[in-house]
């Protein structure tokens, strides 16, 4: 299989996590692409031309990181790292990700709006952004808590938004006043599916 990927991308580092977690890596060609320059092996498995993007060896085309997600635990046994089908504890599962995945988002909108020319960044959606990401971490712990199941899955998912937060929002200081998500992130730093996908440094 081939993985579009960037090695700067948290959707994509979310895939490449699991990849490792679930001892599925060596299956798996990770190929880096830049998304924005549109290239022709990218959009023949994601015409929208975002990463990541999963060609299978059948030649399915897989995308966006939550389904690849999904994909790749289908294909081994997954444990706690994802929801199986069925089971009613999937949905608190599966409503953390999304969770997570509005950090992302946001994380990634507000570092794109950064890099723009200063005339052209908006003010009103940069403190929108920042205001979300702190409201959905200053939830995320109790969310954890409540959650009945899939708990690896929801902290994997969590680390790495905490990551990204470190690469392009320093100045947010995410430990600040929130001991539990510095102890999580303490508790999964130093596992090799991290390390071997760490953010460039820089
Ligand atoms: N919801 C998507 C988001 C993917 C996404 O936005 N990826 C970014 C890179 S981190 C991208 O490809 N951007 C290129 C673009 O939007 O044109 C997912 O979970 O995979």
């Amino acid at each position: 299989m081939k993985l579009f990927m960037s090695y700067t991308s948290p959707y994509s580092r979310k895939v490449r996590v699991l990849l490792r977690e679930l001892d599925l890596e060596d299956s798996v060609d990770e190929v880096p692409v830049d998304p924005l320059s549109d290239p022709d092996e990218l959009i023949s498995v994601n015409p929208a031309s975002k990463i990541p993007a999963l060609e299978t060896d059948d030649g399915l085309s897989v995308h966006d990181s939550r389904v690849i997600l999904g994909y790749l635990a289908s294909l081994t046994d997954a444990g706690d790292l994802y929801p199986a089908p069925n089971d009613p504890k999937r949905w608190a599962a599966m409503t953390l990700a999304s969770h997570i995945d509005a950090i992302l988002d946001a994380a990634l909108a507000w570092r794109m709006e950064m890099v723009r020319q200063p005339g052209e960044r908006s003010i009103f959606w940069q403190n929108r952004w920042k205001t979300q990401i702190e409201r959905a971490l200053d939830a995320l712990p109790d969310m954890l808590n409540a959650a009945p199941a899939y708990r690896a899955y929801a902290e994997m998912l969590s680390v790495v938004a905490l990551e990204y937060l470190d690469f392009r929002h320093q100045a947010l200081d995410w430990r600040r006043g929130r001991p539990a998500l510095k102890d999580l992130h303490d508790r999964w730093a130093a596992r090799s599916s991290m390390v071997e996908t760490q953010f460039p440094a820089g």
